[in-house]
């Protein structure tokens, strides 16, 4: 498999680089030296993602908490120019630290390790919760019953990201293929469900991989069940307001309990938490592997 090929490569660049650092600090004290030349040679920079996804803050909170973040700045610009950055940095064996999370494919495509956090400022495991608007029960029980039961094994959803990959993210494409082969586990979700008859559901996702297929799926299998289905693309504070003032019905893209906490917290009571849609799943910062530091603490603050 391609993955394997992927890892090769990193272990090869990863020697190569591991000499490179090892050059640039000065002989004797290896370890703090090479560690301080990263730190600079980074320009105390993170390498972030869209302004208002909820890493953007944590991000933040690690910059404000941890003394070794003193002066670091995030740049901020959307996933896929971080993944264009990170591919580039690997390519010419530099140093790069990222806004990582998974499941994603970042980690099948390439060998980066997430950097140790004693201060939990990411949290450790997140799970993707599907919450919907107070009333959606007795207004489409239906609809309900299938957005409760909508859950997918760790395992499964990588797969599904890894072949979004192959599909240039056409995530329509995507779930369609993935519901087409997995007819057991939609006939699961949709066991004595009655089918409606055009009846209109507004699902809010944000911009995000794994949100994407899976709310794809949603709508297909909900289509199927006769519902007139539309998706909204928002940002995480405008999702948590969207399912509050009712603007819109539900959806499967809240990460909990870090990253979305706070905008959970805002809203409570004014939405029904159906629970988790996927679980294990995590944020932080994440470093190429042949780079030699394993935690935040390991970087050095900006004079
Ligand atoms: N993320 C990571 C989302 C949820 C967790 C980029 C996919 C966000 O930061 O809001």
């Amino acid at each position: 498999m391609f993955n394997f090929t992927w890892k090769r490569l990193g272990v090869i660049a990863g020697l190569t680089l591991s000499l490179v650092v090892a050059g640039c600090g000065q002989e004797g004290n290896g370890e703090t030296e090479a560690t301080a030349s990263v730190s600079e040679q980074l320009e105390y920079k993170i390498t972030g993602i869209e302004p208002g996804a909820g890493q953007t803050e944590t991000n933040e909170q690690a910059i404000a908490e941890y003394e070794s973040l003193a002066g670091w700045e995030q740049e901020t610009s959307s996933a896929a120019a971080m993944l264009t950055s990170l591919g580039d940095a690997i390519e010419k064996e530099e140093p790069i630290i990222v806004a990582a999370w998974s499941p994603h494919y970042m980690f099948a495509k390439y060998d980066i390790k997430y950097l140790e956090d004693p201060e939990l400022v990411f949290g450790e495991e997140e799970h993707i919760t599907t919450i919907v608007r107070n009333g959606l029960k007795e207004d489409m029980p239906n609809a309900y019953t299938i957005l409760d039961r909508l859950y997918w094994e760790l395992p499964v959803l990588e797969e599904a990201l890894l072949t979004a990959q192959e599909m240039d993210f056409d995530f329509e494409k995507v779930a369609k293929q993935w519901v087409d082969e997995n007819g057991e586990k939609v006939a699961e979700w949709t066991e004595g469900v009655e089918s409606v008859n055009g009846t209109s559901i507004d699902l809010v996702l944000t911009p995000w991989d794994a949100e994407s297929f899976s709310t794809n799926v949603a709508k297909i299998v909900l289509e199927q069940q006769g519902f007139d289905v539309s998706l909204t693309p928002v940002d995480p504070s405008v999702m948590f307001e969207a399912i509050a003032s009712g603007d819109s019905d539900a959806t499967l893209s809240p990460w909990m309990p870090a990253t979305h906490g706070a905008f959970y917290e805002e809203y409570e009571g004014q939405f029904e938490d159906l629970g988790p849609n996927v679980e294990g799943a995590r944020i932080g910062l994440a470093v190429p592997s042949y780079m030699d530091i394993d935690s935040i603490e390991d970087l050095e603050p900006a004079e």
